[in-house]
C-alpha cells in the first residue's frame, strides 16, 4: 500500500502541559515517521485561515483566541493510511468525551474539552494536502514554477 502524509499539530495546551515527548513517543510507537516539524506562533490571521471552514460557527472566536494563546508544534507524519490512523489515534473532538469512550486516545491523555483538545489531525486527503502546504512550502512545486517562469521569458 502507498504511504500517505498527514498534518499533525500539538496545540497550545499540549505544549504548555509538556505533552510533546509523550505524544511523539506514541507517534513513533505507531509506526509514523516525522518528516517535517516546526514550532510556530499562530496569529489572528493565520489561525483564522487554518480554521476557515469553521468561521461561521459559534465557537470560532473562542477557538481563535485559544489557538493564538501560545506556540503550536506542527508535524508532517507519514505511513500507510496515515490520515485515518492519526485521526483514530487522537480520538474524538471532545476530549472530555474521549476520556470516557476512547481512554487510550491522545485527546483523552492531554485534552480537556471540545475546544482545548490538545492535538489536530487532517480529516481527508484534500485537507491533508492543503494543511501541509499551509505550513510547509512544497519545494518541488516551487522549483517547477521557477523553471516555468524562466522558460516563459524565452
Ligand atoms: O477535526 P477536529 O479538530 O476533531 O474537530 P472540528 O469539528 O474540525 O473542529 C475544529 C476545532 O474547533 C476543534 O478541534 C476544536 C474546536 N471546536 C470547538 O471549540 N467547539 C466545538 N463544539 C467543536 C470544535
Ligand atoms: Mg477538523
Amino acid at each position: 500500500k502507498e504511504k500517505e502524509k498527514t498534518l499533525a499539530m500539538i496545540k497550545p495546551d499540549g505544549l504548555l502541559g509538556n505533552y510533546t515527548e509523550r505524544i511523539k513517543d506514541v507517534i513513533v510507537d505507531y509506526g509514523f515517521s516525522i518528516l517535517r516539524e516546526i514550532t510556530t506562533q499562530l496569529d489572528q490571521d493565520s489561525a483564522s485561515r487554518f480554521y476557515a471552514e469553521h468561521s461561521s460557527k459559534r465557537f470560532f472566536p473562542s477557538l481563535i483566541k485559544y489557538m493564538t494563546s501560545g506556540p503550536v508544534l506542527v508535524m508532517v507524519l507519514e505511513k500507510e493510511n496515515a490520515i485515518a490512523d492519526w485521526r483514530a489515534l487522537i480520538g474524538p473532538t471532545d476530549a472530555y468525551k474521549a476520556k470516557i469512550t476512547n481512554p487510550n486516545s491522545i485527546r483523552a491523555m492531554c485534552g480537556q474539552d471540545s475546544e482545548k483538545n490538545c492535538v489536530h489531525g487532517s480529516d481527508s486527503l484534500l485537507s491533508a494536502q492543503s494543511e501541509i502546504s499551509f505550513f510547509f512550502e512544497d519545494v518541488s512545486s516551487a522549483l517547477h514554477l521557477l523553471s516555468y517562469l524562466f522558460a516563459s521569458r524565452g
